[in-house]
C-alpha cells in the first residue's frame, strides 16, 4: 500500500512549485485534434511557459495520441522512435526543463495535418520575479460554535498572499512526506 517514493517525490515538487506554476490545456476549448484546423503555434505563441508548468492534452484515445520527439522528428513528423508516448485521453506533462518540447500526434496524418506543438520555455525568464495576482490562498474562517464577532473586513490581506500560498505549499509536502514514511 502507499504511493512510491517516486510519486511522493513528484506531488512535493509539484507542491512547492504550486506558486508560479500553471496548467495550460493544449488547444483550449479545442483540446488536442487534427479536426477543425487548429493551429498550435499560434496557441503557444500566446503563452509563456515557465518551468513547473503542467501541459494538459486532452482528447480521444481511440483516434489520437501524444508523442514527445526531438526537433527533427517534430519538423519531420516522424513518430517512429518518439522520446515518450502519452495515450490516455487525458494527459498532464510537467515541465521541468527550460528551452523547446515538441509534441506530436502520432497517428498517421495528424502531425501533417498540424496537430503538433511546440512547448517553449524561455531561458531568460529564470529568475524573472512574477508578483502574484493569485487571488489569496484560503481564508480561514472561524471554528464554529461561538458566536462570530469579527467585524467586518476581520479577514484582511496582511502580508503577502504569495507568502501564505508558499506556506500552505510547505505545509502540504510535509504532510506528503510524513505519509510517505508510514507506508
Ligand atoms: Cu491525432
Amino acid at each position: 500500500m502507499g504511493f512510491p517514493k517516486s510519486v511522493v517525490a513528484g506531488i512535493v515538487v509539484a507542491l512547492l512549485r504550486l506558486s508560479d506554476a500553471a496548467v495550460y490545456k493544449v488547444g483550449d476549448a479545442g483540446g488536442w485534434t487534427s479536426i477543425g484546423n487548429l493551429d498550435y503555434k499560434q496557441w503557444a505563441t500566446t503563452k509563456t511557459f515557465q518551468l513547473g508548468d503542467i501541459i494538459h492534452f486532452e482528447y480521444n484515445a481511440q483516434f489520437h495520441n501524444v508523442m514527445r520527439v526531438t526537433h527533427s522528428m517534430y519538423k519531420a513528423c516522424n513518430a517512429s522512435a518518439p522520446l515518450a508516448t502519452y495515450a490516455t485521453g487525458n494527459d498532464t506533462i510537467n515541465i521541468t526543463a527550460k528551452g523547446h518540447h515538441y509534441f506530436i500526434c502520432g497517428v498517421p496524418g495528424h502531425c501533417q495535418s498540424g496537430q503538433k506543438v511546440d512547448i517553449n520555455v524561455l531561458r531568460e525568464s529564470e529568475t524573472a520575479a512574477t508578483p502574484s495576482g493569485m487571488s489569496p490562498a484560503s481564508a480561514s474562517i472561524p471554528s464554529a460554535g461561538g458566536p462570530v464577532s469579527s467585524p467586518s473586513g476581520a479577514i484582511s490581506l496582511k502580508g503577502s498572499s504569495k507568502g501564505s500560498l508558499t506556506n500552505l505549499c510547505l505545509a502540504m509536502a510535509a504532510s506528503a512526506v510524513f505519509v510517505s514514511v508510514f507506508p
